[in-house]
């Protein structure tokens, strides 16, 4: 076991050494115990949605006992990750709604709107009148509509229409505007059920239009929503790696999703009396951290530390600092559990729909939110006496996160002239290259944060301003990428020159998983600000996930391939190679429906280079890589001039 090879990472190397010496298992111990995994799986070409399987395709047996070939297997078993990945981002969304309304009817006292600006601009976008009416009018009426785009019987959502207007004609020509999430996951469903959709192009068709609904709506509506009840992310800083436990603290994670839990957990670890309950327990204060994609999100509002990315969950217990773990949704493994029950850490369970079994489950409801943290907080303090030794890692890291697209308008153009201008302008001169948006987990077949971070560095070496979200950000925080003055000293010198004038990192940390949708919003805007196409795919940039364990990547990446974008990913992580039609149409004929498609590399310096080129391609076909025409007039030149 070389702890090298596990994780790229320092801290995470010294805990895997000590979990190893002490006999404790991990996540990559049980990946090794899985190995060889299953050719079937990684191919895509098994089959089990039936009865008369399960089927595996074989060159012995093409066709599968109903006579399915491979091309409509592996369809849809794209189309039901897709689904899959979109509802959940999706029941966040609608989690998110559910708090909101229940804020906007006073039904949530410990919920207040912290962006009354916002709320006026997502009413506007929502069509929901403004004039004349009180906050609480207009909230109530943004919290009814927003539910409803979750499972709305007629109509298209909503915020579909931010997307630039030839975007939605190809849409709409396609016959693939998304619908109600909920719509679109069920009719993904019943088309893949035995003896429905059996044409693969068919079947990848509703992958986009069910991946749309996740982007432009689920995640979309749980990005502004969350931004209206606990504030839009501005640039602020932080810490990120283990390191940011504190030996002399309670230390309490909040892992998972939503910050519907956590930012109750934040609010509940600064009441006085609990404050002086840690301090009687022999504490010297209260040390709230993350881990996933609920770390981002507090980080971007409140600079609350992180702890680490989905691999170092595990390894957080290991330390043998951290009195309680809350969890929520999505991401969590269940082999917490097991780490928990070798060390004091209390792990619990906060989401009536994400149990862990033997594990204990204290049921956050929006009612009674702040009561139930400060339950949780005061269970940290009591189990603070029970620790054994104690093993934090000294790395960590300084960053600054809160690039949301309104912080980033701010930053480009300040208050009064708000505007993506100064970035148009300067990927039109050539300084900046591109954009890229460096997205993803982080999943133990490869070693741990290697491939985003050094994707990252050779992207913003050859001046492509990168956006990032969950896991692949905190990678990025963890390396120091996420501190600007390290990574300006990795931007080549156009990048550099534009970040130093205008005042933004070369890295933007734009938050979780639902957060790609910033990275959407961007996109429209770049567009809407002019000079650099009608639709996003004619704008230079691009996306790339080459670490990814989760079907919400695949659907993250379905909808900016169907919003135009070309898409990298890790070649191991899109199981679809067992269909020559279908890898045909993902990784090429795609592109003429959509304008964007997917590509696979696993190297990131390949991926870096692919992504130059495809940047450069859309820089050559707008005619910003023309040498423009310099001509010195001279008196002759000057006489011929009319001027009228
Ligand atoms: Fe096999 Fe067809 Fe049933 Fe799938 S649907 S398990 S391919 S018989
Ligand atoms: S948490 S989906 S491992 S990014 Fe959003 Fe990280 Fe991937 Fe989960």
């Amino acid at each position: 076991m070389d702890p090298k090879k596990r994780s790229s990472d320092k801290a995470a190397q010294e805990m895997i050494t000590r979990m190893a010496e002490a006999g404790q298992q991990n996540v990559w111990d049980r990946l090794d115990a899985q190995s060889p995994q299953c050719g079937f799986g990684k191919q895509g070409i098994c089959c089990r949605i039936c009865t008369m399987g399960p089927c595996r395709i074989t060159k012995k047996a093409p066709l599968g006992v109903c006579g399915a070939d491979a091309d409509t297997i592996v369809a849809r078993n794209f189309l039901r990750a897709v689904a899959a990945g979109a509802s959940a981002h999706s029941d966040h969304g609608r989690g998110v709604a559910e708090v909101f309304l229940a804020t906007a009817k006073g039904e949530a006292p410990d919920y207040q709107f912290k962006d009354i600006i916002k709320l006026y601009k997502v009413a506007e976008d929502l069509g929901v009148e403004t004039n004349n009416r009180s906050v609480k009018e207009i909230a109530v009426d943004v919290g009814k509509i927003a539910l409803a785009e979750f499972g709305k019987p007629e109509g298209e959502q909503l915020m579909a229409r931010r997307a630039p207007q030839p975007r939605q004609e190809i849409w709409e020509k396609l016959g693939i505007m998304p619908r109600a999430v909920d719509r679109e996951v069920v009719e993904a469903l019943h088309r893949t059920h035995m003896g429905v959709d059996q044409d693969f192009r068919n079947i990848l068709m509703h992958a986009s239009r069910t991946a749309l609904a996740d982007g432009w709506g689920g995640s979309m509506l749980a990005t502004e929503l969350q931004d209206i009840l606990f504030g839009t992310p501005y640039p602020g800083r932080g810490e990120v790696n283990l390191g940011v436990l504190k030996k002399d603290e309670v230390n309490i994670i909040v892992h998972g999703h939503e910050p519907i839990l956590s930012e109750m957990i934040v609010a509940a670890s600064q009441d006085k009396d609990l404050l002086a309950e840690a301090e009687k327990a022999g504490a010297k204060g209260i040390n709230v951290a993350g881990i996933c994609c609920t770390a981002n999100e507090l980080l971007m509002r409140h600079g609350v530390p992180i702890a680490g990315n989905f691999l170092s969950q595990e390894l957080a217990i290991a330390t043998g600092a951290v009195e309680l773990m809350a969890v929520d949704v999505q991401c969590v493994m269940q082999g917490l559990a097991e780490i928990a029950k070798c060390f004091h850490t209390k792990l619990i369970t906060t989401a009536d729909k994400a149990k862990i079994f033997g594990v204990e489950h204290v049921a956050m409801e929006e009612k009674t939110a702040l009561n139930t943290a400060k339950k949780l907080v005061g269970t940290a303090i009591e189990n603070y006496s029970n620790r054994g030794k104690v093993n934090i890692p000294n790395g960590k890291q300084k960053a600054v996160a809160g690039f949301s697209h309104e912080s980033i308008n701010y930053i480009l153009g300040g208050k009064f002239r708000a505007s993506y201008r100064p970035l148009n302008d300067n990927i039109i001169n050539g300084r900046i290259r591109g954009v890229a948006g460096i997205v993803g987990c982080s999943n133990p077949k490869v070693p741990q944060d290697y491939t985003h971070i050094t994707l990252t560095k050779e992207l913003i070496k050859r001046d492509v301003l990168v956006l990032t979200t969950g896991c692949a950000t905190i990678a990025c925080g963890k390396q120091g990428l996420m501190n600007p003055k390290e990574a300006l000293d990795l931007a080549g010198p156009g990048l550099r020159e534009v970040c130093e004038t205008v005042g933004i990192p070369p890295v933007l940390a734009c938050g979780s998983c639902v957060d790609n949708s910033r990275i959407l919003v961007a996109c429209a805007e770049i567009v809407r600000e002019g000079g650099l196409g009608e639709d996003i795919s004619e704008i230079p940039a691009a996306g790339a996930c080459l670490e990814s364990i989760t079907e919400k990547a695949i659907s993250i990446g379905q909808y900016f391939v169907a919003s135009g974008a070309l898409v990298v990913f890790g070649k191991e992580f899109l199981p679809v190679s067992g269909s020559q039609n279908v890898c045909d149409y993902l990784f090429g004929g795609i592109e003429k429906d959509l304008g964007g498609r997917w590509a696979l590399e696993s190297d990131p310096v390949k991926a870096a280079e692919l992504i130059l080129e495809h940047i450069e391609s859309k820089r050559d076909a707008l005619g910003i890589n023309k040498e423009a025409e310099r001509k010195l007039y001279d008196m002759e030149d000057r006489r011929t001039l009319s001027v009228e």
